[in-house]
Order: C-alpha cells, then structure tokens, then sequence
C-alpha cells in the first residue's frame, strides 16, 4: 500500500506515522493561543519536528465540539505565513487542517503536501479539484454534523456500518474528481458527532475500515473521550489515556497517529511496532 502526497511517498507497511499537532488559533481545547503567532507556531513546529513527527498538521480553525467558525480571510492570515516558512525550512510534509477550498489552495500554493478536511467536503468540488491538480494527500474525516453542535445528539443505527459506507462515497466522488486511492487517507473522525459509546465501538473495531486498502487516521490526543473514560475533567491530565489509545489504534491497524505530544507518542509507538515487527499496516 502507497501513500503519496506532491512529492513525499510513503509505503506501508512500515512504523505508524506520527502527525504532530500546529494549532495557529486563540481557541483551541488543550493548547489554545500557545502558538497563535506566526513565530509561537514555526517554533513550535520545528521541535514537533526535532522529537519525530513525520507530518505537520496546521490548524487555524478549532474544530473542538463548540467551536465557532472562523472568516476564510483569518483563517488564512494565521495559516498561510506559518506553512510558508515552514515549507522552507522542514522536510517532512506539512498537511492543513481546513474545511474550507480557498485555504486548502491557498496552502498547497504555499507549500503544503496534505489536506486533512474534518468535514470530508460538503460543498462544490473545488477543494478536491484543487488536491487531484496538486496530487496532493488528503484525509477524508467523517463527521455528523458541525462542530458549533455536533454533540447535541449524535445517533447511528450501527456507527461503524455507516461510517463504512461515507467511505466508500467519498472515495468514489473523489475518483470521479481526479483524486487517486493512493492520496486518500481514512479516518473515522473520534469525538465529531459521537458518544463515548460511539468512539469505543469505532476504536474497538477499527479494523472494519482496512478493507478499504487505505491508510486509517486515528485523532484522539486529549479528546473529552479520554476525559470520560478515565475521569480527567482537565485535557492536561490526558496524557496518559492519550497514550494508550494511540496504542490501541495502532494496534488495530491504524497507520497515522494524530497526536500533540509528539516525543510521548512516538516513544509510546516504538514499543507497539518493535512488538508488532513489519508484519501490520
Ligand atoms: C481528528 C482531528 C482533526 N481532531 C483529523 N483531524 C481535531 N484528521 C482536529 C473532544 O471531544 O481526529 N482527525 N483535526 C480536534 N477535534 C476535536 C474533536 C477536539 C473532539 C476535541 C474533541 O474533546
């Protein structure tokens, strides 16, 4: 199986790769404001880098339960100069977490290899015609409904099946588009529209989405799930949950681990794949 975003491939199976988390925002749940400054958000960047991360993710839209919209012109005023530089000065790929088109383009001009889209695209095709040009990578994150109130009420008849089948829609529209399987990462979206019953069920089960020969994406980093299950009520004490979920995930098959504190994770991750050896995805 083959990843490739723009210039950087990828070939699994190998070790998990690590995301490490770029929140460019005053609001974000665990690290809001620590790096709303282009300089705060390159420098943070460049330790993420330094303690393993293999990829980059660059936010200026929180997309915590709750979370307001942000304008497209702020958002891209506090993306753009930090991938810029970024672009400049690492080598592994830098992704821009974004639902909307005109920042997704407007990053990948400055040098951004991924797209990660938690909203998995709901308006005209544009942002995944702008990735099939680029060849770009792109995640495809399920959601149900907004941020703003995505944990209203959150319902599924069976949670898995239906996150399955947005899959395989997705997959098919982004075909169509011009995107090819090998730039599609999946990702089941942990806390967007779901109950703890819900998360649990999707990480339990996580190897129900392989079929799809895709690499799976798992985000769980200090999550109010970790927050229920182990009665942390502060994201600053979910280090630990944290770690073991990533774990979890990567046991079950996931290939991309979306997490804030990268050297914790990535020493976490080593014992998983020593243990596992080569023989997973
Ligand atoms: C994720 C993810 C993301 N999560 C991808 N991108 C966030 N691909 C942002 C809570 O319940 O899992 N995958 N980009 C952060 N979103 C949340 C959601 C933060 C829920 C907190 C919660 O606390």
């Amino acid at each position: 199986m083959l990843l490739t975003a723009r210039d950087h491939e990828f070939r699994f199976p190998r070790p998990a790769l690590l995301m490490g988390v770029v929140n460019v925002t005053p609001d974000s749940f665990f690290d809001g404001g620590r790096h709303a400054s282009t300089e705060a958000a390159v420098e943070h960047s460049l330790r993420l880098v330094e303690q393993g991360a293999d990829i980059l993710d660059v936010g200026g839209e929180s997309t915590r339960p709750g979370a307001a919209p942000v304008p497209e012109a702020e958002e891209l005023r506090r993306v753009i100069p930090v991938i810029r530089s970024l672009a400049g000065r690492v080598r592994v790929p830098i992704s821009v977490d974004t639902m909307k088109p005109g920042v997704a383009e407007a990053a990948l001009e400055a040098g951004a290899s991924l797209v990660n889209d938690v909203a998995a695209h709901r308006g005209d095709d544009s942002l995944w015609r702008a990735v099939a040009r680029h060849r770009a990578g792109y995640v495809v994150m399920h959601m149900q409904g907004e941020p703003a109130t995505m944990q209203a009420a959150p319902a599924y008849r069976d949670v898995v099946g239906e996150i399955d089948r947005f899959f395989l829609e997705r997959l098919d529209r982004l075909g169509a588009c011009g995107v090819a399987l090998g730039q599609v990462i999946l990702d089941p979206g942990i806390g967007f529209g779901k109950e703890t019953g819900h998360n649990l069920e999707l990480l339990r089960r996580l190897g129900a989405f392989r079929h799809h020969g895709r690499p799976l994406l798992v985000g769980l980093s200090r999550k109010s799930l970790v927050g229920r299950v182990t009665g942390a009520s502060d994201p600053s004490q979910r280090l630990s949950g944290s770690l073991a979920g990533a774990v979890w995930a990567r046991a079950q098959g996931a290939s991309v681990i979306r997490a804030h504190d990268v050297a914790e994770t990535r020493q976490a991750l080593a014992m998983v794949e020593a243990i596992l050896g080569s023989e997973m995805e």
